[in-house]
């Protein structure tokens, strides 16, 4: 069934819902979010031998951080709160996941990114802001109705060809638009639609919630044995790329592993959902979580975990090892 927020999105490549979550709710993220946060960065500074020229692990002073599964983050669902999920229902019109449940972070320092887009694949991104934004803290630039391959072409879930130099060669015939948010906002956006982040001028952090949704199967998935023997590779990869500073290292080893995360169709097989926050899960909730590990056993019986279904992983798999070992010497 078709919402008004699936119309808006499907013609113009994002939507800006207001005042849709309670501010309250939002405060609470915001409490456990900056403690995680502090973590993370502590976390990733400690991974380096000796002074880096990193400043942060995702572009010059931004950041991408997973969140918990322990987490009123999670426990909230308020990823299917509003007419959200059938706006996402309507949108993918076939089986869809929440893939990443992550957050971008402006941090003070940041610059213009390049225009990009996240993907040439469909995809949608909820956003949920954790502070007021605008063009004075980052708000994301985006360039309206780009996630179609031209102005007059209808939405289709189709992946689209266009190289990184004709993605910047089309905005820059168009002005962009400043997507400021306010708390209790959030935003939907086709991963297909240009975009760019901005400088972050004040001295605050500008974090956002990211939820990632990805088309995916009803219900076949790679058993959690091949993995994890995946998500194990990607730890030793880091604990080799990470000390030696080198970014084409560091660069293959992040690659990989989201590859995993996306070969698994959820980012909570080594983050298991405790049972006191499933317990907390709508429907919904659970159906875009259902590939995640659980910890109430009954709720991962939902899958189908094969060996057919693991075999292209695990040739993934034994082809990193290979290039890695190679780019590594
Ligand atoms: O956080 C933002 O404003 C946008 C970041 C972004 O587009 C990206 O990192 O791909
Ligand atoms: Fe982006």
């Amino acid at each position: 069934m078709e919402t008004q927020a699936s119309i808006y999105l499907k013609e113009n490549g994002y939507y800006h819902g207001k005042e849709k979550l309670s501010p309250a709710l939002i405060t609470q993220f915001k409490r456990e979010f900056d403690l995680f946060f502090e973590e993370k960065r502590e976390r990733f500074f400690s991974r380096f031998e000796s002074n880096t020229n990193y400043s942060a692990n995702h572009d010059i002073n931004r950041w991408n951080m997973l969140l918990p599964s322990d987490s009123i983050m999670l426990k909230s669902g308020f990823f299917v709160q509003d007419d959200l999920f059938q706006t996402l229902q309507s949108v993918f019109d076939a089986h869809f996941a929440l893939v990443f449940f992550s957050s971008d972070i402006s941090s003070p320092g940041s610059a213009f990114q390049t225009i990009h887009q996240d993907g040439n694949d469909f995809a949608v991104a909820l956003n949920v802001p954790l502070v007021d934004s605008d063009e004075q803290n980052g708000a994301t630039h985006i360039y309206p109705k780009t996630h179609r391959v031209a102005v007059n072409a209808p939405f289709t879930n189709e992946s689209n060809k266009f190289s990184d130099d004709e993605i910047i060669l089309r905005a820059e015939q168009l002005d962009p638009v400043s997507l400021d948010v306010k708390i209790g906002d959030y935003t939907l956006r086709d991963l297909r639609l240009i975009h760019r982040g901005t400088p972050n001028k004040t001295t605050e952090q500008r974090p956002y919630l990211s939820s990632i949704f990805l088309p995916s199967s009803e219900n076949q998935a790679p058993t959690f044995e091949s993995i994890n023997y995946g998500l194990k590779l990607f730890k030793q990869f880091k604990d080799i790329a990470f000390p030696t500073g080198r970014t084409e290292l560091i660069d293959y080893a992040n690659t990989f592993g989201r590859l995993v995360l996306g070969f698994s169709n959820s980012d909570r097989v080594n983050r298991p959902i405790p049972k006191h926050i499933s317990d907390q899960l709508n429907e919904n909730a659970l159906y875009c979580l259902r590939f995640a590990f659980f910890e109430d056993e009954k709720l991962n019986e939902r899958i189908i975990r094969n060996v057919s279904s693991s075999e292209e992983l695990l040739h993934e798999i034994e082809t990193a090892k290979v290039e890695f070992e190679q780019l590594a010497k």
